[in-house]
């Protein structure tokens, strides 16, 4: 480390954020001022959050301090409509925006689901959001706010998020529809702020966002905060050359080619980062091309959070160069040797920062804890009235921990009281006490729930059933040809639709639902990109976050997995986790269930429909019917999969002409074929070997009821396979999962969800693939997968029960 130059390099970078800002030096020094409280607030915050955890009063806690500095530099430059995309470091970055305040942060940090305003208390601690959607699903006026998408935990799964904020301001600044996006755009002028720690460049994400966005030219800011470790693992473990700056510099751009800009400035030297951000972020936001800053020397004063303790792998070396080098030490010394604040002026700061913080902790701590105390006055109360001295002794007995303890939870409630109802069975007050707990719990319970999926007016569950119209002379089409026209008649119609993905725009896709489009629509709207599933996903996602309408291709099913996580920890948990500020009407579109081979023919639905609850996933079982659900999900505001069936491309289909208006409503199966013998449910490909099957079953006098599901989340909302099962009382699950997978899950959403096993004559089965990958060819297929003659089998052996 340098220590020597620091102190020279000031006076002309500080008369250089002076002119630049063009303040006086009075209203400089008041705002530099201004700016070391915040620091010195936020760091307050720090220490005391951390001490509420190692007393109790909260679960954990992870903290910004050692970041502040830096992060009161950069929100000098986050502008009205600039986006964040950050991590659980950037709670100085937030105060000093003013979309956070210590209050409401003390809230989250006790989980506090009445005034957690971030996440309503389902997020841990500096996991912020701003409001995108209002309570009607309709986009806010997001050019005049600061808009920060809600943090993920799971580290840099904010870069592909990041990747998408950035690159809807490239859709809107080429957009030739301007006018429709006033709220959503300023031709395009919005930065995406993405922060990230060092350790977590290591990930794949990171490696792909920065290629992605060197090839797209996004407004992709990145900031990483270098503090030198991942929990206790070195940067030198971490990254190539131990230095993520150095490790990049193939991708920086040079004169005639794309990459990205990259800066290197110190995490404590405030009027260097001032000077730094500025020239970078205005850079961005004009040419749109992304810029890295390589924030060094940060430090971590309380070690990585409230989990351990740094002492255990930093030296004592480093940990004294931590205490020399934190960055608000170092922009208090500098204040002072600038003659910008006397030592007495700072003295005083400390002290009223100090008081305020705790002050409002206090009031933070008071508004959670009251209504939770007062509920313990009132059960303890019903459990101690009208008993008999022996019981009584037993009930104070049972409720002295609930009564004394200083931070007593929800739970700590219903424990107690239950057991006062377990042990206490003749107690007077038992229905009291039951009902007591019962209100309780139905007034808590939706807190935790709700927001999964958007509930407003914009829920896709209510957009309205428009039948298919189907005109005399209605053409016959190949599958693939009722997409293609679809989508051309749908991109003329909605300019806020974009496609995207491997192969998609040159050549149309791999199966020509967009061929010749590109040329018509223009290469600013349907696209191709690198083969890089996770971003393609990522990108989709913060483009439908900004109220664009992006549909992302995803070349085969099997290659979903390279995308999971996005879409798992962050697409699917954005509504809920945002406590239902935000939304990502996001349509990732995939083929599958069927072709050749281990990694062509994958349909892992169970992995699916497990992993992505707060998503739809769409199965239809021909093209007219993805139509219908691709008209569905545009016209609301929940994320969606939607897996085409890769064998019926070339199947004949009958076009609507209703094309773009027509819609198949969601969680709402469809009987194919009416039967009295046995129920068979299925989606997707499998449906046309299960027609082949029923067309013998019937010859040999068993006559099937088919059924498609159409939709497995949600999953037959009116329960209609149950009126099917009434009647026949034999039900069996059939799909191309490993067995266990989607086929279980069909069985237990109807035999237990539903209620089926009343209505059973015999057994319900499943039916599914080998527990391997599908082998190789047709052959490879007919032994892996479930075929026709094994499906005549099961089905007689039901029978025959
Ligand atoms: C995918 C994933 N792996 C592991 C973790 C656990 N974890 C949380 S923070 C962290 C270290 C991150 O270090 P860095 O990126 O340098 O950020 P810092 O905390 O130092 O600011 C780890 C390993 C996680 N949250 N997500
Ligand atoms: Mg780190």
């Amino acid at each position: 480390m340098n220590f020597d130059p620091y102190f020279c390099q000031m006076e002309s970078t500080l008369d250089a954020v002076a002119n630049q800002d063009m303040l006086s030096f009075e209203a400089f020094r008041n705002s530099v001022i201004a700016d070391y409280r915040m620091a010195l607030l936020s760091r307050e915050v720090s220490l005391l959050g951390r001490r509420e955890v190692l007393t109790g009063k909260a679960k954990f806690g992870i903290f910004g301090d050692g970041k502040e500095v830096a992060q009161i530099a950069l929100a000098k430059f986050f502008q009205k409509g600039d986006f964040r995309s950050g991590y659980y470091r950037d709670q100085t970055f937030m105060f000093a925006l003013g979309v956070a305040n210590i209050e409401d942060y003390f809230s989250q940090l006790y989980s506090d689901v009445y005034n957690d305003p971030y996440s309503g208390g389902k997020n841990m601690n500096a996991h912020f959001a701003t409001e995108f959607v209002n309570k009607k699903g309709a986009w806010s006026d997001l050019v005049n706010s600061y808009n920060i998408s809600a943090d993920i935990a799971p580290t840099a799964g904010q870069m592909v998020r990041g990747l998408g904020l950035a690159f809807a301001s490239n859709c809107f600044r080429s957009s030739k529809h301007k006018a429709q996006f006033s709220n959503l755009s300023n031709n395009g002028n919005e930065v995406c702020f993405c922060t990230i720690g060092d350790a977590s460049t290591s990930e794949g994400h990171f490696w792909e966002v920065v290629n992605a966005a060197g090839v797209l030219q996004a407004p992709l800011a990145i900031f990483v905060y270098d503090d030198g470790y991942g929990i206790s693992v070195p940067t030198t473990l971490q990254t190539t050359k131990g230095s993520i700056s150095e490790a990049l510099k193939g991708m920086e751009i040079e004169k005639g080619t794309n990459g990205i800009k990259i800066y290197t400035v110190k995490g404590w030297d405030y009027a260097a980062l001032c000077e730094t951000f500025e020239e970078g972020i205005s850079f961005t936001r004009d040419t749109h091309t992304p810029v890295l800053f390589h924030i060094q020397e940060m430090t971590q004063p309380q070690g990585h959070s409230t989990s351990g303790s740094h002492e255990r792998y930093k030296t004592s070396e480093r940990l004294q160069w931590e205490r020399e080098w934190d960055c608000n030490k170092k922009m208090r010394e500098w204040l002072l040797l600038n003659e910008l604040a006397t030592e007495d002026i700072l003295q005083d700061l400390e002290t009223e920062v100090k008081r305020e913080v705790r002050v409002l902790k206090l009031a933070a701590w008071e508004k959670y804890i009251t209504p939770i105390k007062e509920k313990i006055v009132e059960g303890v109360q019903l459990a101690q009235q009208g008993l008999n001295e022996a019981d009584l002794k037993i009930v104070m007995e049972l409720v002295h921990e609930l009564v004394h303890s200083r931070e007593p939870l929800k739970r700590d409630i219903f424990r107690a009281l239950h057991l006062v109802l377990e042990k206490i069975t003749h107690h007077p007050n038992k229905k009291a006490i039951r009902d007591f707990l019962d209100a309780y719990y139905q007034q808590e319970a939706p807190f935790y729930s709700k927001d999964l999926y958007n509930e407003g007016p914009l829920s896709t569950l209510n957009v309205s059933v428009v039948d298919p119209i189907y005109p005399a002379d209605a053409p016959t089409l190949n599958g693939y040809e009722v997409l293609n026209h679809y989508f051309d008649v749908l991109f003329e119609q909605n300019p806020a639709v974009y496609a995207f993905g491997e192969d998609l725009g040159n050549i149309g896709d791999v199966n020509q639902g967009f061929a010749g489009l590109q040329i018509k629509h223009g290469a600013d709207r349907i696209f191709d990109t690198g083969i890089r599933e996770q971003s393609i996903i990522g990108q989709a996602h913060g483009m439908a976050m900004r109220g664009l309408r992006p549909i992302a291709e995803i070349q085969y099913l099997d290659y979903l997995l390279y995308g999971l996580q996005t879409l798992s920890d962050d697409i699917a948990t954005l509504h809920y986790r945002s406590n239902g500020l935000q939304s990502s009407p996001v349509i990732i579109r995939t083929r599958g269930h069927r072709l050749e081979g281990i990694f062509h023919s994958g349909s892992p639905m169970g992995v699916i429909v497990n992993a992505l609850r707060g998503m739809f996933v769409c199965v239809p079982r021909n093209m007219v019917q993805a139509v219908g659900m691709y008209n569905t999900l545009l016209l609301g505001n929940d994320p969606a999969l939607l897996i085409e069936c890769l064998n019926g491309y070339r199947l004949k289909e009958t076009m609507p002409s209703n094309i773009t208006e027509f819609t198949v409503p969601l969680g709402k199966p469809e009987i194919l074929k009416e039967g009295n013998d046995i129920t068979i449910v299925s989606y997707g490909s499998t449906l046309r070997i299960i027609e082949d099957a029923a067309i013998r079953l019937n010859d040999m006098g068993i006559d099937c009821e088919i059924i498609d599901v159409q939709t497995l989340l949600p999953f037959d909302i009116n329960h209609q396979i149950l009126v099917s099962l009434k009647k026949t009382n034999r039900i069996i699950f059939i799909d191309e999962d490993v067995p266990g997978g989607g086929s279980a899950y069909m069985y237990q959403q109807v035999i237990e969800g539903q209620g089926g096993y009343r209505w059973l004559d015999v057994a319900a089965r499943t039916l599914s693939a080998k527990s391997h990958r599908p082998a190789f060819a047709s052959d490879g297929d007919y032994f892996s997968k479930p075929n026709t003659e094994e499906i005549i089998k099961v089905i007689s052996e039901m029978m025959a029960e």
